[in-house]
Formats: C-alpha cells, structure tokens, sequence
C-alpha cells in the first residue's frame, strides 16, 4: 500500500486527511495551491482531470469524491470504524455524508466561487448573500444534528469514533466563519467543534494544513 492524498489547505480535503491522519498509516499529503491554480495544471489535471482536491492515490490508483474516498478508507482501515458497521448507523452515517457533501459543501462554493455558477457579475453579487442565508440555516442544521448526538450519549455525529461527519462538521463551521457568519450564532456547534479540533490526530491535521478555525477573529 502506497498512499497518497492530494489537498489543499483548509478545503474540504481535510475529511480524508483527518481520516487518514487518524489511521496511523503511512501516507504522503501533497499539497495542492488552489488560489494559484495549481489544480488547472497539465501535470494535476492527468490525476484528476475535473481539477479539483481530494484525490486520494493507492499504489498508483486515483479516487476522487469524498464519498467515494470515505468509503475506501473505511473498507481499509476496518478496525477505525470511520463508519458504523451496523447496517441502520450506517445508512444514516451515509445519509448525512452525501447531504454534506451533495448540499452544504456545494452551498458554500455559490458564496465562495460563485463565478463556477453565472458569467454575469451581477448575478454573481446576488449568489453570496442568498446563499450566505442558505449556508445559515444549514449549520442550523449541523447543530441540530450535533445537539441530537449529544441528547443521546454519543460522543461523535456517527457514534462511538470519531469520523468524516465530525471532520466535515469542522470545515463548514471554519467556512462559515469565513462567510461572516460568526461562532456565536451556533454555539453547541462551536463547542462541538472545539471539541473535534482538540482531538490528536484533528490537531495534527489543523497544525499541518495551518488553519484557523475561527476566520472571523484576528490571526
Ligand atoms: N464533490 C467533490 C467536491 C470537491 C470540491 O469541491 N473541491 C474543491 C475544494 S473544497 C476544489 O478543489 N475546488 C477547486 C476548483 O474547483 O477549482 C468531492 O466530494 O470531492
């Protein structure tokens, strides 16, 4: 096993590096400068020719989709239980992934590239608050489902182990922050949030890619 994870810093990569980070498993995270347009590059686009992070490599082999990759690395690394095994947990478990990824993440790159969506400034304009609003509601959302967890003893969206919903959670919280939208206004998701990036192997992570969690807040 050879294993390589293509990322860019404070991008929704993070799920997978968490993950990957948490296995103990030897892997090479290769950095990827979006703001400089490295993943429009000849040399990224033979990887992963939509241009875009994550992409995990195994023994020569790319995966893209954060769905596709959770997937794979929980069939890898069984004993992580990344995913429940409990066929009911884990459809849940999955349910919520492919929301994230299918509705929140897609949300935030109105606000965040809203050029990838109209070639007219000013419907561009009108895409960030709208979607700022929509971006709202949906760590309305995340909390609900944090706050959830919490009422029935789980430590982690998915149960017992830490996992990609908790990774994700962290992203689109930071994200938010970037947005305007500041901690305050989803308190029990902050303090979950907290208590993920204060995990040894989130830490690491956050350290490595360098982010701040709160984009809102002086550096
Ligand atoms: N559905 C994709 C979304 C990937 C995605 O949106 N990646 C963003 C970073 S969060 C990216 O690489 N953007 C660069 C670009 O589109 O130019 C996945 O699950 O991997």
């Amino acid at each position: 096993m050879s294993l390589k994870l293509y990322f860019a810093p404070g991008a929704c990569s993070f799920v997978p590096h968490v993950l990957l980070e948490m296995s103990g498993a030897e892997f090479e995270p290769t950095m990827v400068k979006l703001h400089k347009g490295e993943q429009n590059s000849a040399d990224y686009q033979a990887i992963n020719p939509r241009g875009q992070v994550p992409v995990l490599v195994n023994d020569g082999q790319p995966i893209t989709q954060i769905v596709a990759i959770v997937l794979y690395l929980d069939h890898i690394f069984p004993q992580m239980g990344f995913l429940p095994s409990e066929p009911m947990a884990r459809a849940q478990a999955l349910s919520t992934l492919a929301w994230m990824n299918n509705t929140v993440h897609p949300t935030f790159t109105h606000i965040f590239m809203p050029q990838k969506f109209s070639d007219q400034p000013e419907v561009q304009a009108a895409l960030k608050p709208y979607n700022t609003q929509l971006f709202r509601g949906m760590l309305g959302e995340l909390q609900g489902l944090v706050q959830s967890a919490v009422a029935q003893g789980q430590p982690w969206l998915s149960g017992e182990r830490l996992g990609p919903l908790d990774a994700y959670c962290l992203t689109f919280t930071r994200w938010g922050t970037l947005a305007g939208i500041p901690p305050e206004a989803h308190p029990a998701l902050w303090d979950f949030v907290q208590k993920v990036a204060a995990e040894p192997a989130v830490a690491r992570v956050i350290a490595r890619e360098r982010l701040q969690l709160n984009m809102g807040a002086p550096a």
